[in-house]
């Protein structure tokens, strides 16, 4: 097995951990907040490797394997081009099954990108960008009407010879945005996939006119597409660098998670590393799980304010974050935290400048949502929200069109 030379730890160890190593196998089930934290400390990571080495990312979680490299491996840095690579269209090897519907080139200058916020993911602006041919292939499938769309970063000067694969996220199965720019930044090719489908939240591409589940898109969306974006990103280097990538590495969070789980499992030949933060998987019972902070709520006919959940939060933290050995405001292990949320009822809350009183209500929800749905005999059937995780996407409320407040619930789910 090839190791990627840059792939050490501070010690000089093969770097074979988790990247976000603060996420219990209970929050990995949480889909949002755990996805938002391990992205943050992901990007901190990065930023701090950024000054120490050249680009580098090479980390798996520990549920996943990491990943021989199939073909043979340089184990040195890719050389300094000698000169710029055209930013052309290049003819790329259609997948077994697959027809090639174009291939466009088009060369960006760099500099410093902004990307708007989404539904998904913040406003973003990444600085200092190198010059970079953005190659687009679009693949379609032999009876099925689909159209699939593979983007492809290739950076003018610094590449060090490896790709990264980008994750979606929700119903998302890529992101063309700044995942792909900071990868060039990052020294890497970056790859992504729309997988022929709607972004976003939009599910509409799932059923066809006559009802039925669209099987040739779910199959694109659930594992086809990103294994065809490792193959076609792998082809489109070789074209245009005349030199095939050293290493590959898949980084993912949510969707990302769980479509890293699925090629560690189904093809485990396109990555070196997989790095599979907060997998959505066992989607049936975990989308279905993550509307419980909504459904209690609703069976207690009260709703708590986003003011007095935070206050909840905050106390947990405050009692627990030291318990794991470091104080950096994270409960690593929530389900080691005692913090009875009961501890707060009578204390004030300032709230939008009024002092709110915690009533044993509120209380009450409080606990419900962080021990989780169960069966009639109370046995858990999910895990709750992490004690000390960020409430705002499962939990938080919202004033209704009579102004009281209601519980809008997890919005992948609903
Ligand atoms: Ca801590």
């Amino acid at each position: 097995m090839a190791r990627d030379p840059l792939a050490k730890d501070r010690r000089g160890s093969e770097l074979v951990r988790t990247a976000c190593p603060t996420a219990t196998r209970d929050q990995f089930n949480w889909l949002r907040m755990t996805n938002e934290r391990c992205q943050k400390m992901s990007q901190e990571r990065r930023d701090r490797r950024a000054r120490r080495l050249t680009g580098l990312l090479a980390a798996a979680v520990p549920l996943v394997a990491v990943i021989p490299l199939a073909a043979s491996a340089s184990t040195q840095l890719a050389p300094a081009q000698a000169t710029t690579p055209a930013c052309t269209s290049v003819p790329v090897t259609a997948p077994q099954g697959a027809k090639i519907e174009s291939v466009q080139a088009e060369r960006h200058e760099g500099g410093t990108l902004s990307f708007p916020a989404t539904e998904l993911s913040p406003a973003t602006v990444i600085t200092d960008v190198p010059a970079y041919c953005e190659i687009s292939v679009t693949v379609t499938h032999l009876g099925a009407d689909d159209h699939v769309k593979v983007g492809i970063t290739l950076p003018d000067t610094g590449w060090t010879g490896r790709l990264q694969g980008i994750g979606g996220s929700a119903y998302a199965a890529g992101n063309f945005g700044a995942p792909l720019v900071q990868a060039v930044k990052d020294g890497y090719v970056g790859v992504t996939t729309d997988a022929g489908v709607l972004s976003g939240l939009d599910t509409s591409w799932a059923v066809t006119a006559d009802g039925t589940v669209d099987q040739a898109l779910l199959s694109d969306f659930a594992s086809r597409s990103v294994h065809e974006s490792a193959v076609n990103g792998k082809d489109v280097v070789r074209r245009h660098y005349q030199r095939a990538v050293s290493y590959s590495y898949w980084y993912g969070c949510s969707t990302g998670g769980r479509q890293g789980y699925e090629e560690a499992q189904d093809f485990p030949a396109d990555f070196d590393g997989i790095l599979a933060n907060a997998p959505a998987v066992n989607w049936t019972q975990f989308a279905v799980a993550t509307l419980w902070p909504q459904t209690v709520m609703n069976n207690d006919h009260h709703f708590v304010s986003n003011c007095v959940l935070g206050a909840f939060q905050k106390a947990a933290v405050q009692a627990c974050d030291p318990r794991d050995g470091v104080t950096n405001g994270i409960i690593d292990r929530p389900d080691e935290c005692g913090y009875d949320p009961r501890s707060l009822v009578g204390t004030t809350v300032l709230c939008d400048g009024r002092e709110i009183t915690v009533t044993t209500a509120d209380a009450d929800v409080m606990r419900k949502i962080w021990n989780g749905p169960t069966d009639e005999r109370g046995r858990s059937l999910w895990a709750g929200l992490p004690k000390g995780a960020d409430y705002t996407w499962l939990a938080g409320t919202a004033p209704g069109p009579d102004g009281a407040l209601t519980a809008p619930g997890f919005p992948v789910a609903v």
